[in-house]
């Protein structure tokens, strides 16, 4: 009997430490020059995990932004107000060039997986800030590729500061009452002022970071009375976000902030748009193929941010793994316990292999080195990626919450913040159905699954005997019973009742397969990794 005993709750571990996973990775896919320049960043990231970060989560999510619609004499002033910690995690983005990263040239064809690497060790500590950058990054990339020089020029450089005086945020303003998944009843219109300039009237139903500097926006031109409806009436717009002196914002109402299930951090709105001054950019009625492109980021972010989470879950469920004693002996020492342990941590690794595969191929693609298969497969593998990791994310901090038994139920312990925060993993950007779908239509348009399947199979049969028998053979009948799926699916025209399941079966074989490479590659448990993500995932 210990009537005053008191659980001793685990310190908060830095998540770059303790990352074996993401060692192996960087180990493969990074020179060795390069790992000496970003190195240390690494390092900072991982230690303010522990410390610096780890305080300013919890004060960040204690202290949820509030909208103040009016002053204290009526003034209509939609102040959002948010806590310091916001505000500290914004500096701290900045300063870490958590962006930039992804625009750095002189990181070449490495610039996404550097990038990747810092957002991993900052998304799950930042109370979800790693959403504006997302959006941030992705404005930055659509800017680059479409506005006209002066637009571009004036915006890209605080984008992807790394000083917080001159770093802005964008927001990414798309879907309206009528959902996020489709978007051809867009209601917006945007009316003609002159040259590229319009003017913006309508509600956007979410619109995360409203406290950004500026957003894109899809809307329809009204001219002389004139729209086209659909898809291909819609029009990409950019809004400078500005402020009136006497408070509030210009041309825009905030009509209220959502009360979300999770992401309570950030401030998401319904705003309504009242004459906002929008600036085209692309071309007319090519809105949505646009924004394509920012979503094609903000999914990379997503997935990243699936890692994060699974990562910090499972270093926390392990670090308490190691404090908890039960049935007389550290739960840690139990050969059942060590195995939960050991797959989560193998499920992990296989969402963050995914996610770095994903960034090698779009930093050599705009590094300009990418060869026409590997654009098409980064097409197909976005998708599929965001689809497959946003679920894992989910298993493995709800799988983190059972470690830690009643305590993991309880607030105070921060563990339910993850599950809550990883439940939008699956949604935002994209659910896994629309995902699905976007695979199909990426593989219409440029046949970019039917590369990730060949890429696949020719990878899985190129792994060494040397790997882990059981694990090994899995996979190749993972592989082969996924080929055959594809291929009666065809036959049988049920490709799309079976999209969701190719989508996932797809992103698991890729992870495991990843893995597999990693192991060849090297790293003392990278073997073991893969066989048991292998087994939980395939072996029936
Ligand atoms: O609503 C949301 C809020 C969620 C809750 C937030 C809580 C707090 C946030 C917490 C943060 C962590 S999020 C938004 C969710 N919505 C989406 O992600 C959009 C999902 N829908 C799609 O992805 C659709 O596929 C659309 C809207 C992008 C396109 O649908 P359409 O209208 O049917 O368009 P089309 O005709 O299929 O495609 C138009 C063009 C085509 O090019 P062209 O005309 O040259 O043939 C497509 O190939 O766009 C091209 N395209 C793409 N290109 C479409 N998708 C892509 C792509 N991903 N990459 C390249």
């Amino acid at each position: 009997m210990k009537p005053d005993f008191v659980q001793e709750f685990p310190p908060p571990p830095d998540l770059y430490a303790v990352d074996r996973a993401l060692h192996a990775e960087l180990a493969r896919r990074l020179p060795k020059e390069v790992m000496a320049k970003v190195g240390p960043r690494f390092e900072a990231v991982g230690k303010a995990s522990a410390g610096e970060l780890a305080q300013l989560v919890n004060e960040a999510d204690a202290q949820p932004p509030v909208h103040v619609p009016f002053g204290p004499f009526g003034r209509r002033i939609d102040e959002i107000r948010t806590s310091r910690a916001w505000e500290a995690m914004r500096a701290f983005s900045a300063t870490h060039g958590i962006v930039a990263a992804g625009y750095d040239q002189s990181l070449g064809e490495h610039r996404r997986v550097v990038q990747a690497a810092l957002l991993h060790l900052f998304s799950a500590s930042s109370a979800i800030y790693s959403c504006p950058l997302a959006m941030t990054d992705a404005a930055t990339r659509v800017l680059l590729d479409l506005a006209p020089p002066a637009l571009r020029d004036r915006l890209v450089p605080r984008l992807t500061s790394t000083n917080p005086a001159s770093f802005i945020t964008s927001g990414q303003w798309m879907t309206e009452r009528t959902g996020g998944s489709d978007v051809s009843d867009t209601s917006t219109v945007a009316r003609p002022l002159g040259g590229d300039r319009y003017a913006l009237s309508g509600v956007k139903w979410f619109t995360s970071a409203v406290t950004a500097e500026m957003a894109l926006a899809l809307a329809r031109i009204e001219d002389d009375g004139k729209m086209v409806m659909g898809s291909k009436g819609l029009t990409l717009f950019v809004v400078d976000v500005e402020r009136k002196p006497e408070g509030g914002l210009k041309n825009i109402v905030i009509n209220r902030l959502k009360d979300k299930l999770g992401t309570k951090a950030l401030p998401t709105a319904e705003i309504e748009l009242q004459g906002v001054v929008g600036y085209r950019i692309g071309e007319v009625g090519r809105g949505v193929a646009n924004i394509a492109g920012m979503l094609n980021i903000t999914r990379f972010y997503n997935s990243i941010a699936s890692a994060s989470v699974a990562h910090k879950a499972q270093a926390w469920a392990r670090a308490y793994s190691q404090k908890r004693v039960a049935l007389g002996a550290s739960i840690a020492a139990s050969a059942l316990h060590a195995r939960t342990l050991d797959d989560m941590e193998a499920e992990t690794a296989g969402v963050l292999a995914l996610c770095m595969e994903v960034a090698s191929l779009m930093g050599r693609a705009e590094a300009g080195v990418a060869t026409d298969d590997e654009k098409r497969r980064l097409r197909a593998l976005i998708p599929l990626t965001k689809a497959t990791t946003g679920k894992q994310a989910v298993v493995v901090a709800s799988e983190a919450i059972e470690v830690f038994g009643g305590a993991g139920y309880c607030e105070d312990t921060g563990l339910p913040v993850l599950l809550r925060d990883a439940q939008v993993l699956p949604i935002w950007e994209g659910t896994t159905n629309v995902l699905s779908l976007d695979v199909l239509r990426a593989e219409k348009k440029a046949q970019a699954y039917s590369a990730v399947l060949a890429d696949l199979t020719a990878r899985t049969e190129k792994l060494p005997a040397a790997l882990p028998k059981r694990g090994l053979e899995a996979l190749r009948g993972a592989v082969a019973a996924l080929r055959a799926l594809v291929t009666e699916s065809m036959k049988s025209g049920s490709v799309e009742v079976n999209a969701r399941k190719i989508g996932l079966t797809t992103g698991y074989c890729m992870e495991a397969m990843l893995l597999g490479e990693n192991a060849a590659f090297g790293g003392a448990d990278g073997g073991a990794r893969f066989e048991r993500f292998a087994l939980v995932h395939f072996e029936r």
